[in-house]
């Protein structure tokens, strides 16, 4: 007897900030393998999410990117160059437009840009935040339809799920004959630490404005079980400069605390047990222009 045949790839994300990609990644996976919040450009590194259906043999391994926008230092041009790349490398692209905006010059040049270097690979297009829409939805699926290089456009509500698993069962036709190349247990291919250090970031992200999002980097040192089964987890928060320590802290340490509060559940529900979450702010000046240092942190 032959092995049965199964299907395993890789779908690339792309669109503008903001639109629902990390979303929609937790969506089609079933747990919260990226952060997403309010804020545009919050993913910053490439993850992937894996989604496995045993019945239809079919895996897809979902690369979550950050949205397309226009390099200002090093941390966001190496950011663009890690979202061709990875575009380049994927067996199938999935273009993700913000429906409630409906299709802008935004996206169209990002269609494009993925026409030129994706040649003949197929691009999906997803229409997301459809639940915000209603009847409006008709006329920006036309649009999505129209654009260049664009050969199916799916309906879907990354938030409520509707529509997701039409697209799953889409993706999965489009993927080639191969073994799993992940096991199909996983879920994703971060370590522990790059999973709980995003989770602390996307505290961050949602109780803090202006230019401090984006001044934060999370580094987690340490992960301890003790016999008892309590969790202690060693972070480092780190800003670029002491005023933006201060925000971070908070008067009498009230801002920190409710991002360690936020974070600790975040990570108890995904690892299932009890957390002693011990935060550190630390200043790391011009850490987004450091060369070695975005080496050191796998911002390649
Ligand atoms: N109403 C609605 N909101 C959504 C939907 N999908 C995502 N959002 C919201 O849109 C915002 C951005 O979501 P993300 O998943 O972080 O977007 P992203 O494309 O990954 O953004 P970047 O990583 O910054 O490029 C969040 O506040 C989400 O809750 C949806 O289907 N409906
Ligand atoms: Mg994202």
């Amino acid at each position: 007897m032959s092995e049965p045949v199964t299907r395993s790839g890789f779908v690339g994300l792309a669109g503008r900030p903001n639109v629902g990609k990390s979303t929609l990644v937790n969506s089609i996976v079933g747990a919260k393998v990226a952060i997403a919040t309010v804020r545009p450009q919050t993913t910053r590194r490439a993850i992937r999410g894996v989604f496995t259906d045993l019945e239809a043999g079919t895996q897809l391994v979902i690369t979550d990117l950050p949205g397309v926008q226009r390099p200002r230092d090093e941390l966001t041009s190496r950011m663009q160059k890690s979202v061709e790349r990875e575009l380049g490398d994927a067996d199938s692209v999935l273009l993700v437009i913000n429906g409630e905006e409906g299709v802008g010059a935004g996206d169209r040049f990002i269609a494009e840009s993925l026409l030129a270097a994706k040649g003949n690979t197929s691009v999906v297009c997803a229409v997301n935040k459809s639940d915000r829409l209603g009847r409006e939805v008709v006329p920006v699926l036309a649009a999505a339809a129209e654009l260049k290089g664009v050969d199916q456009v799916f309906p879907i509500s990354a938030l409520t799920g509707e529509g997701v698993e039409e697209l799953k069962v889409y993706l999965g036709g489009l993927m080639p004959e191969s073994p799993y190349l992940y096991p199909p247990e996983d879920h994703s291919d971060q370590s522990d630490e790059q999973l709980l250090a995003e989770l602390i970031r996307g505290e961050v992200l949602i109780r803090t404005r202006d230019e401090v999002p984006h001044s934060v980097e999370v580094k987690v040192l340490s992960i301890n079980e003790r016999e008892d089964g309590l969790v202690t987890v060693v972070a480092e928060i780190w800003v670029e400069t002491e005023s933006q320590k201060g925000i971070l802290i908070g008067k009498s340490g009230f801002k920190i605390g409710e991002i360690g509060r936020g974070a600790r559940r975040d990570i108890e529900a995904e690892l299932g047990s009890r957390i002693h979450l011990d935060l550190q702010v630390k200043v790391r000046k011009k850490w987004r222009r450091d060369v070695d240092m975005l080496d050191r942190l796998g911002i390649e």
